[in-house]
């Protein structure tokens, strides 16, 4: 009786705290047109034969409502940063100067790169320094990003801005007739849920509840901007759709239930396009799809029921956050849209064949969440395991040979449901819950929903680089669960 009074007060003073009506899902978000935000493009320069980008990670102010300031992080911008774009065998530099007031790193999310390159908790950017990592580009054509991963910070930093989008083209992606123009119909979209006080500064975490199920804000960023109207150029218009977000799941569909294809997921484009109305998108993880807007109607991309699947008490806990409601995202207008000339293939890529017989290595990795948090109480101390342990940065938990196959198997024993990321590799889905992965989770995958009591098994290759020393990381990519210990070394040799 007790627990419940104070579950239905927290959820009470947490409207409280917000501008405006209780929250965003109870009135008309769209009353009020705000554009949609396109991040800029940023290719580079070649010097040396070398694609070099030049990134400055910076305090930053944005108006995210009318007149009230909000204090924010960014690259090269307020808030955010621009979307840069590669090809696949080039080499690139990335020059990362650091004008925080504060230790920050920048992780190449989904790249096959080298150890001292991805920008983990291990390379660490001091203020008024620049760290100058430089690989080549082994990645297919896809849509990777980067974000802070700082080691216990990686959820604040993301939070107030730290992430940006990056593109990998390559002969394949170039050869066919997608819609690949960017900003015209080739869209990338960023979702980032926020909370606000009052005089406008970002609400983080204020209670036990919220650190457990992982940050859940009332309002959703689209690139930055809440609930943009977004007015297509063309009738045939690919998404490409990260979430960003520190802890929300989305399940994403149209509001009049429309079909769409689609046509990448983590690693690049899938062996055929893939007919869907709805599709669950975790922190971490990203899709591309394209959609038919050719009946000149609007229709609004949103957020439909089902996608957290949280059990229990979790479960509770988890809507008095309204984790797993229906929500709108991106009003989408296509009144004025011109007819494309871009298709869609009814066949995309072919990707090798990978036998599971061919696995050098069987490992473990169980997710469980301590029982003080689960009980919403006590300690300051790590409260989010894999099997068993906390991050620890002196530790090395697997040691991987390069270029040979693995087979990961991920179970949950925690009544939510985690996205589980591995970084230097982009891996296939072998079973979900018993099951074979459907058409839609046959493509290349670097983070994979593995939901409550359930089991993933993944297969692995890290087939490009080795470091005898320097670790990448594995981990759940709701960013409260990855700061407070739900994150684990692996050394490929
Ligand atoms: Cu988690």
């Amino acid at each position: 009786m007790k627990r419940r009074n104070f579950l239905l007060t927290s959820a009470a003073l947490g409207g409280a705290t917000l501008i405006g009506a209780s929250n965003l899902y109870s009135y008309d978000v769209f009353e009020q047109e705000r554009d949609f935000s396109l991040p800029p493009l940023y290719e580079g320069k070649f010097t040396n034969g070398k694609r070099v980008f030049n990134l400055n990670l910076q305090h930053g102010e944005m108006e995210f409502f009318k007149g009230l300031k909000t204090k924010t992080l960014g690259i090269n911008a307020p808030f955010l940063g621009p979307t840069l774009r590669a090809k696949k065998g080039e080499f690139i530099q990335i020059n990362v100067k650091n004008s925080l007031r504060f230790d920050s790193t920048l992780h190449w999310h989904g790249f096959e790169l080298p150890a001292k390159m991805d920008g983990g908790p291990h390379q660490v950017i001091k203020p008024d320094t620049t760290w100058k990592p430089e690989f080549k580009v082994q990645n297919r054509a896809s849509f990777l990003w980067y974000h802070s991963h700082m080691f216990h910070q990686t959820a604040t930093q993301v939070y107030k801005g730290l992430a940006g989008m990056f593109i990998i083209d390559d002969e394949e992606s170039s050869s066919l007739n997608l819609p690949s123009e960017y900003g015209i119909d080739d869209i990338p979209i960023v979702l980032q849920d926020r909370n606000f006080n009052s005089d406008g500064s970002f609400r983080y975490i204020t209670s036990m509840q919220e650190r457990m199920a992982g940050f859940h804000g009332n309002y959703v960023l689209v690139n930055g901007v809440i609930a943009p109207t977004f007015k297509a150029k063309k009738k045939l218009t690919r998404f490409r759709i990260l979430n960003g977000s520190n802890a929300r799941f989305y399940n994403l569909g149209f509001s009049d239930d429309r079909d769409f294809k689609l046509i990448a997921t983590d690693g690049g484009l899938l062996e055929a396009p893939v007919n869907l109305k709805q599709i669950r998108l975790a922190p971490g993880e990203r899709i591309e799809i394209v959609v038919d807007l050719s009946n000149a109607q609007d229709v609004v991309l949103k957020s439909f029921k089902g996608a957290t699947r949280s059990m229990g008490m979790m479960g509770m806990m988890m809507g008095s956050m309204n984790s797993d409601i229906e929500f709108d995202l991106m009003k989408i207008k296509s009144k004025n849209a011109s007819t494309s000339t871009r298709t869609i293939p009814s066949k995309l890529s072919e990707h090798p064949v990978w036998n599971p017989n061919n696995a050098v290595a069987a490992r473990g990795m169980t997710l469980s969440m301590g029982m003080m948090s689960m009980m919403g109480g006590g300690g300051n101390g790590d409260r989010f395991f894999i099997n068993g342990k906390a991050m620890d940065m002196s530790r090395i938990d697997a040691v991987a040979k390069k270029d040979t196959f693995e087979i990961w198997k991920i179970v949950n024993q925690s009544p939510m449901a985690h996205p589980f990321h591995v970084h230097n590799t982009q891996f296939k889905i072998l079973a979900i819950d018993g099951r074979r992965p459907n058409k839609s989770e046959q493509g290349f995958k670097d983070t994979v929903i593995v939901d409550p009591m359930g089991a993933v098994y993944i297969m692995v290759s890290f087939k490009y680089n080795s470091d005898k020393n320097v670790p990448y990381m594995f981990h759940c990519h709701i960013l409260e669960h990855e700061d407070g210990g739900m994150m684990g070394q692996f050394l490929v040799t």
